[in-house]
């Protein structure tokens, strides 16, 4: 008797989060778990290059779906239903075996890609809408799935995040990442979201030299266009007329009441009056504003109670 209270009383506080998704069959809110294949999917319809639409998946903790059982293709054709407008091919991961061209080379338009695209001479692998695997040159821009099985998708029990790569801060109470790929502040509000987290909010000077500390011992972002900046959750309404700008966070507190206002030196500049987003400057861990729309890298945050 004593024994099984032992268990219950452990089932509700030793383990307050919940268990991994491979029991509950739950992952992040944007991927949809299939039973026949224990394994958990998202078709991105936003159109991207074929290296960066890997990289969305792997921060996502998936990969590129590579078509491998009929259960595969049954899924596919479930999510494309949904978006008859879509077209008829989305990347999916290259499984080693060669395919037939999806269609005439068109005329390379070189100014559209990047060095690993180039580097990509043999064309990257398509799924049709039937379900059949071809290729395309690697920098079209289509829509793709990301698959991941559910003993691989990633759940941290300390942090109750979807993800693998938090830290976990005692002096502040709080779990941090930074995704290894650059995002606009809204692609990044939503990825910090989904994965059970939110874009970091500073709220004590204590917090501000953990953040400090962060963003000087994690690797740079590839691809960031500033390396020394990451979005954060506070930003400002664009002003009408001559009304005044006031940066809030993603939780509708101003700065002075989340508990933390240090701008870095002359900011925030609003610089060509296109800066409403919200980041932190590596160099001295205090805020700047961005423009929304410039992919940076980002920080989510998760408190941990
Ligand atoms: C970050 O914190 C770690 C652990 O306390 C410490 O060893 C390291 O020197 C700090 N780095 C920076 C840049 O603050
Ligand atoms: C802002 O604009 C309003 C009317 O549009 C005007 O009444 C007010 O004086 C202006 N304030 C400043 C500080 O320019
Ligand atoms: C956000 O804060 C403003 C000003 O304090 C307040 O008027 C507004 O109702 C708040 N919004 C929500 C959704 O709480
Ligand atoms: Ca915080
Ligand atoms: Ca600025």
């Amino acid at each position: 008797m004593w024994k099984f209270d032992v268990l219950v009383f452990c089932s509700l506080l030793c383990y307050a989060a919940a268990p991994p998704p491979s029991e509950t069959h739950h992952y992040r809110t944007d991927y949809e778990y299939n039973r026949r294949t224990n394994a958990f999917y998202k078709l991105h319809i936003d159109a991207m290059r074929y290296g960066r639409s890997g990289d969305v998946c792997r921060v996502e903790g998936a990969q590129l779906m590579v078509p491998s059982t009929d259960e595969d293709i049954v899924q596919l054709h479930g999510m494309f239903k949904n978006y008859p407008d879509l077209g008829e091919y989305a990347w999916v991961g290259n499984d080693g075996q060669d395919h037939e061209s999806a269609e005439a080379s068109p005329i390379i338009d070189w100014s559209m890609m990047d060095s690993s695209d180039m580097l990509q001479t043999t064309g990257c692998d398509v799924v049709t809408r039937k379900g059949e695997v071809e290729t395309m040159p690697c920098y079209q821009r289509l829509p793709f799935i990301c698959k991941v099985d559910a003993k691989d998708a990633p759940y941290d029990r300390h942090c109750d995040v979807y993800g693998k790569d938090y830290r976990y801060y005692q002096s502040v109470g709080s779990c941090y990442a930074i995704p290894k790929i650059p995002y606009s502040w809204p692609e990044a509000y939503a990825e910090c979201a989904a994965q059970g987290a939110h874009l970091v909010v500073l709220n004590s000077q204590t917090e501000h030299v953990a953040i400090y500390n962060l963003t000087n011992t994690e690797p740079a972002v590839p691809g960031a266009r500033a390396f020394y900046f990451f979005f954060a959750g506070y930003r400002a309404e664009v002003p009408v007329g001559n009304a005044t700008v006031v940066f809030k966070t993603i939780f509708n507190q101003t700065l002075d009441e989340a508990g933390y206002n240090g701008w870095s030196e002359n900011e925030p500049n609003n610089a060509q009056g296109r800066e409403y987003c919200g980041s932190i400057f590596k160099n001295d861990g205090k805020l700047n504003d961005l423009e929304c729309a410039h992919e940076f890298g980002f920080i989510c945050e998760k408190e941990v109670h």
